[in-house]
């Protein structure tokens, strides 16, 4: 029997019944075709209720589109499930589940260096100090000459530099201290700045020299500043990164660029009578600092006359090292997973 043929119920019946069995999508679609589409079993009925009885008329119009209705959820709820059918149909032939939860992301985290120059950005930052930042590819001159450090000076050999052209004009910076000459270049005094980087020396690594490692500068200019001024600026610094009192010695250490100049060494944690990281000495070099040289404030375009400042050097991976207990300053370059994931 044709759809012509049958009364609305009947074409309701045998709509559900093929919608339920249709094999697979494109058998789906061709059977909405056939009932809502144009032309189509439900237009028919339509199109036919002008030739009907006036009385006839609005019941017949209701049941058509009641008739629509009820195709178009089962047509839908079948698409729903051979959908269905065809994932399951691909997990039996490949083993492949896409509706399987996803293995969960692995999260990352801060490097210690990243997390150690933070909280040192924020202490600076709380006492009232700018975050500089300056290029690890340095003129000669910002990283030697105005910092009192000529071409054949001793200094330089403590220093050995990875020069990047032929001329000897630009360099990779061996220390953070040229950002001191950009600082007193752009900034007004008074002024205190820190500048956290990477640094490069050309020498031979062990458990505490590596060929790559991280330093923070720090600058200070103002009116009558001294010692007294630095060794609490030390103190402070020192505190507030160790959050306890650590053991540490002040002696006198050279830098061309400060007069005086002071070293500044923490008590070794890794041992009581000297191992590989102290070099048997039971201190570790940390905080270089001193009064800056008058002649560095006149390069930088400060008269010394008017103003005078304190400088300092921190070894920012050694004190990464002595925050978390790392006995060799080559595992925060490796990269090693092993290593950065215990942090
Ligand atoms: C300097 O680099 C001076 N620019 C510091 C300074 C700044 C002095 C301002 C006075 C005023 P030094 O070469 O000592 O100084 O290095 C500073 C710190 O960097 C050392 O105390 C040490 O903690 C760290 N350091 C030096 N060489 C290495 C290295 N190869 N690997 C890891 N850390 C190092």
């Amino acid at each position: 029997m044709t759809s012509n043929e049958l009364n609305p119920e009947e074409l309701k019946a045998q709509g559900l019944q093929r919608a339920a069995s249709a094999a697979n999508e494109s058998e789906l679609k061709a059977l909405e075709r056939e009932y809502l589409g144009k032309g189509g079993v439900i237009q028919g009925l339509l199109s036919a209720i002008p030739t009907l009885e006036p009385s006839e008329r609005g019941a017949a119009g209701k049941q058509a589109n009641m008739l629509k209705g009820a195709l178009s959820v089962a047509f839908e709820a079948r698409s729903a499930e051979l959908a269905l059918e065809a994932v399951e149909g691909e997990r039996l032939a490949t083993g492949f589940d896409a509706t399987m939860p996803a293995p969960g992301v692995e999260r990352g985290s801060l490097h210690p260096i990243t997390q150690v120059t933070r909280e040192l950005e924020d202490l600076f930052h709380s006492m009232g100090y700018t975050i500089l930042d300056g290029p690890e590819v340095e003129t000669d001159h910002n990283n030697f000459e105005a910092l009192n450090i000529p071409a054949d000076h001793p200094a330089r050999d403590s220093q050995d530099t990875f020069y990047c052209n032929k001329e000897g004009s630009l360099v990779l910076r061996t220390h953070t201290s040229p950002v001191q000459v950009r600082a007193m270049k752009h900034l007004k005094p008074p002024f205190r700045a820190v500048a956290p980087g990477k640094v490069f020396r050309q020498e031979s690594t062990d458990a505490s020299h590596e060929h790559t490692f991280h330093q923070m500068e720090g600058l200070v200019v103002g009116k009558d500043i001294s010692v007294g001024h630095l060794i609490g600026a030390m103190k402070t610094l020192l505190a507030g990164i160790f959050g306890k009192e650590i053991e540490v010695r002040l002696r006198p250490g050279y830098f061309p660029f400060v007069e005086p100049g002071f070293e500044l060494d923490a008590r070794c944690p890794f041992c009581t009578e000297g191992c590989s990281v102290c070099k048997r000495t039971t201190w570790i070099e940390l905080l270089p600092c001193g009064l800056v040289h008058p002649s560095v404030l006149r390069a930088g375009g400060i008269d010394p006359e008017e103003w005078s400042g304190f400088a300092f050097g921190l070894g920012l991976s050694r004190l990464v090292m002595l925050r978390f207990g790392i006995d060799d300053v080559r595992h925060l370059l490796s990269g090693d997973l092993r290593f950065l994931e215990q942090f």
